[in-house]
């Protein structure tokens, strides 16, 4: 089912741009969608609610008169919520805060010279605008991979928002507010797509505008993200799911199967690429595949995945080889499952999240490790992370220096501005050298 990528004869010295080449991802051309993007958040941003309005009957097909979900329609969520669903959106929820605690970065200080500190302080973003996907799925395990990590950073102010559904009557989905209500979220708007991050950026109506926009999206919320950067904050341009699995004749093909059919049912776009040195690996995968791809409930979308040419099997000479091309293609979510998979796993310099073993599937890792699932895709994992803590704070230097510590350094930073050709720079500091020399300390 899935197309061969036989590697076993590219020169060892192949580079990271040529394998990139040789192993592609499906097209995903942000910048033809900032054409369709642009106007309607430019409506947003000069006529506010009505536009985003507008915009949700014509894209959602859904009329609504306001934009907020009223709070009691929010409680009432959690109310319904099936018991089943409840348990284990707070066990997700408890892991993932286990970790998110645990990375929380300290202030630190750092004293270059006697009477001189440099403090980082790191402080949490004022306001933040978390968006839930609702298209092929409602994904309220995204809410609490985006929420969890921005309360646990201090963020006082957190809103949502996530498409209302033409079949519930242009509602937000029930399990996604419910969701909501187990984490303390109380401001909700039931808006999609482009329109829900220009209302972040811009403000519109009751929703005040935020400092940074988070989670995924499908091309035109990406599009968007990429229109409002600069005027707030983005998280990343998400793009298609990934799954690379790295394996040797010790995987079970079943196992191998099902995870690379798991992404696959994002997305036709989704890619899931098998890195195997076991010919035999790849034709007993391909016969799971053959096997569980019919049984699947979303047999379509799964198919085309993994039929189209962002998805293959890689022959690689051996497990070296093989790391040479996950690293280069730096997927979102990279399996490990060979002999001594840890000790391969050390070896991974680039990838969203690994999972390591033939026990942490990438679904696990979906909904409960106690890792987020929102990652880098389209190799931008080689050179960004996931989504954590750290994406929802800022830091900050505060510099404290004593008339004594100044008189120090002092004429060399006087040297330094006249190399530059800026002496009012060094002037500034002349000035407190003199009044400290004079005896004046300052304040
Ligand atoms: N694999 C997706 C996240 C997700 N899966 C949500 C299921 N629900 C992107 O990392
Ligand atoms: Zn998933």
């Amino acid at each position: 089912m899935i197309r061969l990528i036989d590697l076993r004869d590219t020169p060892a010295a192949t580079s990271a741009a040529r394998y990139r080449a040789l192993v592609p991802r499906a097209p995903f051309d942000v910048e033809a969608a900032l054409e369709t993007v642009r106007p309607v958040c430019e409506d947003v941003r000069h006529r506010g609610e009505a536009a985003v309005l507008e915009a949700t009957a014509r894209f959602d097909g859904v009329e609504r008169d306001r934009i907020a979900v009223p709070r009691d329609e929010i409680a009432a969520a959690l109310e319904s919520l099936d018991p089943a669903v409840h348990h284990a959106l707070v066990e997700s929820i408890r892991r993932l805060r286990l970790t998110c605690e645990a990375e929380l970065e300290r202030d630190v200080t750092t004293e270059p010279a006697p009477g001189a500190q440099v403090e980082r302080r790191v402080v949490p973003v004022d306001r933040v605008g978390l968006y839930v996907p609702g298209g092929l799925a409602p994904l309220v395990s995204s809410v609490v991979m985006n929420a969890v990590p921005a309360q646990v950073a201090g963020v006082g102010s957190l809103a949502l928002a996530s498409p209302p559904q033409r079949d519930l009557g242009g509602a937000v989905h029930p399990t996604v507010l419910a969701a909501c209500a187990l984490l303390g979220i109380d401001e909700v708007y039931a808006v999609g797509g482009a329109q829900a991050v220009a209302m972040f950026a811009y403000g519109a109506g009751p929703c005040d505008p935020v400092d940074l926009v988070t989670g995924p999206g499908n091309i035109y919320v990406v599009a968007a993200k990429r229109l409002v950067k600069g005027t707030v904050g983005i998280d990343a341009e998400a793009g298609p799911t990934e799954i690379a699995i790295l394996a040797d004749d010790t995987a079970d093909p079943a196992f191998v199967a099902a995870d690379l059919i798991s992404q696959a049912e994002h997305d036709p776009l989704a890619a899931a690429v098998l890195v195997t040195e076991s010919q035999r690996l790849v034709t007993a995968v391909g016969h799971e595949l053959e096997r569980q791809v019919p049984a699947a409930k979303h047999a379509d979308r799964i198919r085309t995945s993994l039929t189209s040419e962002q998805s293959g099997a890689v022959l690689v000479r051996d497990v070296d080889q093989g790391l040479d091309v996950v690293n280069a293609y730096a997927a979102e979510h990279l399996e490990i499952q060979t002999r001594d998979a840890a000790s391969v796993a050390a070896q991974v310099r680039n990838a969203g999240a690994v999972f390591v073993g033939g026990f942490a599937p990438v679904s696990l890792g979906d909904y409960a490790a106690g890792s987020n699932h929102v990652l880098p895709t389209a190799g931008c994992a080689c050179h960004s992370s996931g989504l954590s803590v750290r994406s929802f704070a800022k830091t900050m230097q505060v510099v404290h220096y004593d008339a004594g510590a100044l008189a120090e350094i002092g004429p060399q930073v006087v040297t330094l501005a006249e190399a530059e050709d800026l002496p009012s720079h060094g002037a500034a500091v002349a000035v407190r050298l003199d009044a400290i020399a004079g005896g004046r300390e300052a304040g």
